[in-house]
C-alpha cells in the first residue's frame, strides 16, 4: 500500500519537476557499513584483538548502554542476507569496511588469518554475483590491539604497517575491489587521541597526539595511494580515495569576525585532510599552521604542535585521490571565540564556538540536528575549494532516530537532503557523481551503543537471529534508485514538515 502510494507520488513529481528531481543516468547510488559496527564475532575463526574490543570489554562505562560490538548484526554469519538486502533496495554499490585483525591479527603480514581471508571473499564473490559492486573502507576506527601497544596512529612507524597491509588487501581482493578508501573520517579517529572517550583507544594527548595520529595517517594514505598507483592500477584499474567528512559551518553573525571563523572551522576540520590532497599548494592550511604554531610558541614549546611534512611528502600527497569521498550529517554556527574543554586542543587552536539553532529540526543524536541547506552549502564550498573533477561521491548521509519502523523523520532526512544536494549540482554545477546512505541496517554506534539506529533495516537486537525488517524508508530508497527521481519532496523542504 505505502510503496503504491509512494509510487503515485513519486510519477507526479516526474511530471512536476522532471528537470531538477532527477538524478544522472549514471549517478550511482549505495549503501554503506563497517565492520565493528555490524560484524560480532569478535573472536571467532582466528580474529585477533583490536582497539574497540579492548576498550569495550575493560571500559563498558565508557559507552553509553554498556554495550560492546561482541555479535552486533552478527553479519560475520549473516552476510548472505545483508547482501539479499542490498540487492532488494536496487543499489549499484555497497560500502563497507574490513577488520584489519581480523585477516592479519597481530597487524602485519607475519601472521594472515585465512578464515578472516576467506570471509571478505566470500562476501566480495556473492556481491559481484549479484551485480553490486563492492567498495572497500581498508580502516574504519578498528586498530589492531598490538599496533596500539605500539602507541596507535601518532607513532610514525605505523604508516609503514599500513601501507604493507594494504599491499596485502591489492594482492588479496584487488582482482575484483575496484573502489578504495583508506581511512573513514580520519578526523573521528584523532578524537581517540585527542577527545578522551569520544573514541577508542581513549587515549589523552589533546592537542599533540591528535595532530601526531593525523600525520601519520596523512603519510600512510600517500603511501597507499603510490603503491596502488605505481604497482597494481595498471592491472587492477580500480581507484582509490581517503573519506573526509565535515559539517557545514554557517556564520552566527554577518560580522566578518564570524565569517572567517566559520571559514577556520572548515579548514580545521575539512581542511585539515583535504588541503594537503586536493590543493595545488598542498600542505596542511595556512591558517591551521600560522594558529598551532603561534599557540605552540606561547606557551614556551620550542617547536608546533602541528608536524611538518618533508617536501617529497608534500608532494606525494599532492593529488593522491581519484575521487573525493565525503561523509556529511550536520550543521553547526559558527562564532569567533575561544571553546575547549582541555587544553591545549584542535578546539582550542580552532579558535571557534560552535552552536545550533534552536530552531534547527532534531534528530535523536543531540550533536545532529536536520539541516539540508547546509548540504548544498556544504558541497559548494568543496568544489570551490579543492580540485574536484573528478568527482565528489558523497560516501554517508544519514538520520538517527530510536529503531522505528516508519521511520517517517528519516524519509523526510533523505529527501530533503538529496533536493539539496541535486540543488548543488544544477543549480551551483557541483560534481557529485554519487550517493551513499548511513546506513544498511541498524547497527552499534561507536560510544552511543545501540541507543541510536541508522538503518534503513530494523535489527532486533534482543533476538539471538538478530531478525532483519525493512523500515518505510527501505521502501522509498528504492524507490528513488530505481526511478533515479526524488518522490514530490515540496512538504519535506520546509521545515517544519519535520517537526
Ligand atoms: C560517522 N558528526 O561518524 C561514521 O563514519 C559512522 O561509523 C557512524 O556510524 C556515522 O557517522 C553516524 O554517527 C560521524 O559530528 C560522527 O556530525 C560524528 C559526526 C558525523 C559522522
Amino acid at each position: 500500500m505505502l510503496l503504491l502510494l509512494l509510487l503515485v507520488v513519486g510519477s507526479c513529481a516526474t511530471a512536476a519537476s522532471a528537470q531538477n528531481a532527477s538524478f544522472p543516468d549514471d549517478f550511482l547510488f549505495a549503501v554503506s557499513t563497517a565492520a565493528y559496527q555490524i560484524e560480532g564475532a569478535w573472536d571467532a575463526d582466528g580474529k585477533g584483538e583490536n582497539i574497540w574490543d579492548r576498550m569495550t570489554h575493560e571500559h563498558p562505562d565508557y559507552v553509553d548502554d554498556g554495550s560492546n560490538g561482541d555479535v552486533a548484526c552478527d553479519s560475520y554469519h549473516k552476510y548472505e542476507e545483508d547482501v539479499e538486502m542490498i540487492k532488494s533496495l536496487g543499489v549499484d554499490i555497497y560500502r563497507f569496511s574490513i577488520s584489519w585483525a581480523r585477516v592479519l591479527p597481530l597487524g602485519d603480514v607475519s601472521q594472515v588469518n585465512p578464515l578472516g581471508v576467506e570471509y571478505y571473499n566470500k562476501l566480495i564473490d556473492l556481491l559481484i554475483a549479484n551485480r553490486i559492486e563492492p567498495m572497500v573502507t581498508m580502516y574504519h576506527y578498528d586498530l589492531p590491539q598490538y599496533l596500539q601497544d605500539i602507541g596507535g596512529w601518532p607513532n610514525p612507524v605505523l604508516a609503514d604497517y599500513f601501507r604493507e597491509y594494504a599491499r596485502f588487501l591489492f594482492d588479496t581482493y584487488g582482482d575484483r575491489v575496484k573502489w578504495w578508501l583508506t581511512f573513514n573520517e580520519p578526523t573521528s579517529i584523532c578524537m581517540g587521541y585527542g577527545q578522551y572517550r569520544m573514541k577508542a583507544p581513549a587515549v589523552n594527548a589533546h592537542g599533540f597526539g591528535d595532530y601526531q595520529a593525523a600525520h601519520t595517517m596523512l603519510r600512510a594514505h600517500a603511501m597507499a595511494y603510490r603503491v596502488y598507483d605505481q604497482q597494481y592500477r595498471p592491472t587492477q584499474g580500480g581507484q582509490l580515495s581517503i573519506t573526509l567528512n565535515s559539517n557545514f559551518y554557517q556564520p552566527a553573525t554577518n560580522s566578518s569576525e564570524d565569517i572567517e571563523a566559520a571559514e577556520r572551522a572548515l579548514q580545521f576540520n575539512l581542511g585539515w585532510f583535504a588541503h594537503p590532497i586536493y590543493t595545488s599548494d598542498g600542505d596542511y592550511p595556512a591558517v591551521m599552521k600560522e594558529r598551532i604554531y603561534n599557540n605552540s610558541i606561547k606557551d614556551g614549546i620550542w617547536i608546533s604542535r602541528l608536524p611538518q611534512f618533508t617536501a617529497q611528502e608534500i608532494a606525494d600527497l599532492k593529488g593522491s585521490a581519484d575521487y573525493f569521498s565525503l561523509n556529511h550529517y550536520t550543521t553547526n554556527l559558527a562564532e569567533d571565540g575561544e571553546q575547549a574543554d582541555q587544553y591545549p586542543s584542535h578546539e582550542w587552536d580552532t579558535g571557534v564556538v560552535t552552536s545550533c539553532d534552536p530552531s534547527w529540526p532534531n534528530s535523536s543524536y543531540n550533536i545532529m540536528k536536520v539541516v539540508p541547506w547546509g548540504f548544498r552549502g556544504l558541497l559548494k564550498w568543496v568544489a570551490n575549494e579543492y580540485d574536484t573533477k573528478m568527482g565528489i561521491f558523497i560516501t554517508e548521509n544519514g538520520f538517527a532516530d530510536t529503531g522505528e519502523i516508519n521511520d517517517t523523520g528519516r524519509q523526510n532526512y533523505y529527501t530533503s537532503y538529496l533536493r539539496e544536494m541535486l540543488n548543488a549540482m544544477y543549480l551551483d554545477g557541483v560534481n557529485v557523481i554519487g550517493y551513499t546512505a548511513w546506513s544498511l541496517l541498524d547497527n552499534y554506534e561507536w560510544m552511543r551503543g545501540y541507543t541510536l539506529k541508522f538503518g534503513l533495516y530494523h535489527v532486533d537486537f534482543n533476538d539471538p537471529n538478530r531478525t532483519r525488517t525493512p523500515k518505510a524508508s527501505a521502501a522509498m530508497f528504492r524507490e528513488i534508485v530505481a526511478t533515479h527521481t526524488l518522490p514530490d519532496s515540496g512538504a519535506a523542504m520546509t521545515s517544519s514538515h519535520f517537526a
